[in-house]
């Protein structure tokens, strides 16, 4: 099998893992090649840190997909996520229409906020223009957060502690059938949590799980949504690609959690990254 190849376009921050810098390398060693297409550059992230630098890379980014339309470059998935600004989101939406082919992916990280709470830079501006692109998506992977703001709904009634409620939410997101939804941040079982799966290949909703860490690790959305991306471009389907990313997400918030590392600094799962390539040899 030729090794896939996924375009990702996010930002990087140095300091605090999130985005890019959890995306590369969970990609890498899962077998697959991950061509960066990034957004801005940030200090650090923008939760738990004041004061970091935002170096806008729209232009660039115009310019860098020009170039791989020109050389006539295919991607098995275009994957996007923390957007800088309305611009950036309706240029990430054109990327999609580039690349976009019958048989590639496009998997929409609909980043917008978490905890019932926007992250500090995005604006209801912004969360319209991401809820545009998430419309041109294949998957989407909103956590619960993101899921009411893509329906309208209030954070308070999009409860995800039933089953049958699980279900119908991830249905709903599903826009009639025509993008297959994993919603985050399921937790159906006590001491246990993970995502609900709506498959628009199959109409088929489940839920995977894996035990519940307590606490909010930063950089876990972008690690699970980078795991599931990473096995569904190898062939994986998708409750399997889910449950892939909630088993490895749930062990390294756990190492994270054992070691009590400051949460700003992000979920540490570089050491268990052999683990990932293991699953995926
Ligand atoms: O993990 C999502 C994310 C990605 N990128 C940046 C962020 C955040 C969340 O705070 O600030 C820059």
């Amino acid at each position: 099998m030729p090794t896939p190849r996924v375009a990702a376009i996010h930002d990087i921050s140095g300091f605090g893992r999130c985005s890019m810098t959890i995306i590369m390398p969970a990609l890498s060693v899962m077998g697959v090649q991950c061509c960066p297409l990034p957004t801005a550059y940030l200090s650090t992230h923008t939760g738990g840190f004041e004061g970091n630098t935002f170096l806008d890379l729209t232009d660039q980014m115009e310019r860098a997909a020009a170039h791989w339309r020109e050389l006539g470059l295919r991607f098995d998935a275009v994957y996007t996520g923390f957007m800088g600004s309305c611009g950036q989101a309706a240029l990430a939406a054109d990327c999609i229409r580039t690349f976009k082919r019958q048989e590639n992916l496009a998997v929409v990280d609909p980043v917008m906020g978490d905890h019932g709470r926007l992250y500090r830079t995005y604006t209801p501006e912004m969360c319209a223009a991401v809820a545009d692109m998430a419309a041109m998506a294949d998957v989407i992977t909103p956590n619960r957060t993101e899921a009411a703001l893509l329906l309208g709904t209030d954070y308070g009634a999009l409860r995800l502690d039933r089953a049958e409620d699980c279900r119908c939410w991830a249905r709903a997101l599903s826009l009639r059938g025509r993008r297959s939804v994993v919603l985050t941040g399921a937790s159906a079982e006590p001491g246990r949590a993970g995502a609900v799966c709506f498959d628009r290949d199959t109409g088929r909703t489940e839920l995977v799980s894996a035990p519940l860490v307590p606490g909010q690790f930063h950089g876990a959305g972008d690690l699970f949504a980078a795991v599931l991306t990473g096995a569904l471009v190898r062939g994986r389907e998708l409750a399997e690609a889910a449950q892939l990313a909630a088993d490895f997400t749930s062990q390294c918030a756990e190492r994270t959690l054992a070691q009590d590392l400051p949460r700003r600094e992000g979920i540490d799962f570089e050491p268990l990254l052999w683990r990932l390539g293991q699953v995926m040899a």
